[in-house]
């Protein structure tokens, strides 16, 4: 059926006016799509973020440091679940979700492409990753659709956890002896550009934005939020001693911003187009935990079909 054009004016009003839209209101089906588009990409890369730091789980060098490592990785799962619920709510079922992140037909955050190759790597997720994911979901947290706006509160709690974690990590590391401090600027060196480009593409080639922004779904642009990232993170790492591997940062009193040099964006597309170091990796990964996992969701529907008739047995009886 056609969007009946009143009930898109009032639609627009409504946004304009700050309301929050909710699942059984009355939305536009291009709204509806790029939402789920948007938050299923979303859920997608909080499970696929598991697996870069669960590959040090076992190795995490203390018990602190591995319970901290355990704890995040499943509050990130806990994420990925409060957030498919969140695109469920739009009417698409979470078995189609998941079918197309496992057949690479939906995209998922390019930073989880590449590789967690020593313990920094785990510290610099948390600062940077974390970081990132922190400037981008506090905005989010204000976007027009309720129960998006909401998992993004919690989430954003726990996110600030995780970044002090892996911002304490990174400290311990420059802190400590000299192969130490050389692992810490080593998974700086690799992490920080693939964290700007977490941010998603400049505003000038970001096709999404123009409509997101209107029906109050973003409200700061992909180079807003990546500016602020940049703005925050540079004190961070003069205070640790690192160094942010950008000869061209600068400050400009003008602006009070930190300008950067530029984001290879070549790589970003060949890594979000599925040909990033390890895209083939991550998806085979999940294939296989998908699998393996067959059983837990046969037993779970078994017993919710059993409780079914038992209860629907009481309701006759009664
Ligand atoms: N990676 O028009 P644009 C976490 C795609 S996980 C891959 O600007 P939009 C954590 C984009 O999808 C937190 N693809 O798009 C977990 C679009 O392609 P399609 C992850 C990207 O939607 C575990 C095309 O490029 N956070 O914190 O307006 C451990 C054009 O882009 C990326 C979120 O998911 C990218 N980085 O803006 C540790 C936040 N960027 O769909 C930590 C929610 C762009 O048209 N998402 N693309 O084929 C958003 O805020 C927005 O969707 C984006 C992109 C800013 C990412």
């Amino acid at each position: 059926m056609p969007d009946d054009a009143a009930a898109q004016r009032e639609f627009e009003a409504r946004i304009a006016a700050g309301e929050t839209v909710e699942p059984k209101d009355w939305m536009p089906e291009r709204y509806r799509k790029q939402l789920i588009r948007m938050m299923s990409q979303h859920a997608h890369s909080e499970i696929v973020g598991m697996l870069p730091e669960g590959n040090w789980i076992t190795r995490a060098p203390t018990l602190r440091r591995k319970m901290g490592l355990l704890a995040k990785v499943q509050d990130e799962a806990g994420h990925g679940l409060y957030i498919y619920c969140g695109a469920e709510t739009l009417g698409v079922s979470r078995a189609e979700l998941i079918d197309q992140l496992l057949t690479g037909k939906a995209k998922y955050a390019s930073i989880f492409n590449y590789p967690t190759l020593t313990w920094a790597d785990i510290g610099a997720i948390g600062w940077f990753v974390d970081g990132a994911a922190i400037v981008n979901q506090t905005m989010l947290a204000k976007a027009s659709y309720g129960p998006y706006a909401r998992a993004m509160i919690r989430i954003c709690k726990e996110e600030n956890f995780h970044k002090r974690q892996g911002y304490e990590i990174m400290a311990t590391l420059a802190a400590g002896t000299p192969a130490q401090k050389r692992m810490a600027q080593d998974a700086v060196d690799r992490w920080w550009w693939p964290s700007l480009m977490m941010f998603g593409p400049s505003d000038k080639d970001s096709p999404n934005s123009a409509e997101l922004t209107r029906w109050g779904v973003k409200r700061k642009s992909n180079d807003e939020l990546r500016q602020r990232f940049v703005n925050l993170t540079v004190a961070q790492a003069r205070a640790i001693d690192l160094t942010l591997p950008d000869p061209a940062l600068r400050y400009d009193e003008a602006t009070k911003d930190w300008h950067f040099g530029p984001i290879d964006w070549a790589e970003f597309d060949r890594v979000i187009h599925g040909d990033g170091p390890l895209n083939r990796e991550r998806l085979a990964a999940r294939n296989e935990a998908h699998a393996s996992g067959a059983w837990v969701r046969e037993a779970a529907a078994a017993y919710a079909a059993k409780r079914a008739a038992e209860s629907g047995g009481s309701a006759a009886a009664a």
